[in-house]
C-alpha cells in the first residue's frame, strides 16, 4: 500500500490532465524502441523499425503507445489502488507476453524524460520526484503478479 501526500497526488493529477496521451504514449514507446533496442524483440509483429525514423513512423508504435499510455492514466485514475488496478495485466504480461519487468522500471524512466521534455520549466523538481514514485509504482504493481 503506498501513501500519496495530497500534494503527490495534486502534482500527478494535474500533471496528467495537460498530458496528451497519443502523443506522449507514442513519443514513449519510439523513445523505449531506440534507446533499449533489445526491447524491440516483443514487438516483431509491428513491421519496420530498423532506424529511429522507421520508429517513429510505425503507426503500430503509435497506436501501442498510446494504449499503454491510455492504460497507465487508469493508474492515476485509482491512485490509491495500483495494485489491484494493474493485477490482469501483470499477468497477462508474465504469463502470456513474458516481458521482463526490468522494462516496466524503462518506460517509466522514458516517461519521466518525455514529460520533462514536453513541459519545461512546468515540470518542477517536486513535480518530478511525485512522477518519480508514479512510475516506479506501476512498475512495481505491473510486476506483482510474476511468479
Ligand atoms: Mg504492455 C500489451 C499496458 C509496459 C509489452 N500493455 C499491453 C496492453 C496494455 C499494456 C493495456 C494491451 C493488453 C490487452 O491487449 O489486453 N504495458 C502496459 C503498461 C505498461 C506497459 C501500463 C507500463 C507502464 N508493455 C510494457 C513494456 C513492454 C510491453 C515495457 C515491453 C518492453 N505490452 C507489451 C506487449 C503487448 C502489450 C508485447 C502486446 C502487444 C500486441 O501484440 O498487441
Amino acid at each position: 500500500m503506498v501513501n500519496w501526500t495530497a500534494e503527490e497526488k495534486q502534482l500527478i493529477t494535474s500533471t496528467w490532465g495537460k498530458v496528451n496521451v497519443a502523443d506522449c504514449g507514442a513519443e514513449a514507446l519510439a523513445r523505449l524502441l531506440i534507446v533499449y533496442p533489445w526491447t524491440q524483440r516483443f514487438f516483431a509483429s509491428f513491421g519496420n523499425l530498423s532506424s529511429p525514423t522507421a520508429v517513429i513512423g510505425n503507426p503500430m508504435v503509435r497506436a501501442h503507445g498510446k494504449k499503454v499510455l491510455t492504460s497507465f492514466g487508469e493508474a492515476v485514475k485509482n491512485l490509491d489502488n495500483i495494485k489491484k488496478c494493474f493485477a490482469q495485466l501483470s499477468k497477462l504480461h508474465c504469463d502470456k507476453l513474458h516481458v521482463d519487468p526490468e522494462n516496466f522500471r524503462l518506460l517509466g524512466d522514458i516517461l519521466i524524460i518525455v514529460l520533462a521534455s514536453n513541459f519545461g520549466k512546468d515540470f518542477t523538481p517536486a513535480c518530478q520526484a511525485a512522477w518519480q514514485k508514479m512510475v516506479r509504482v506501476v512498475a512495481h504493481a505491473l510486476a506483482h503478479e510474476y511468479h
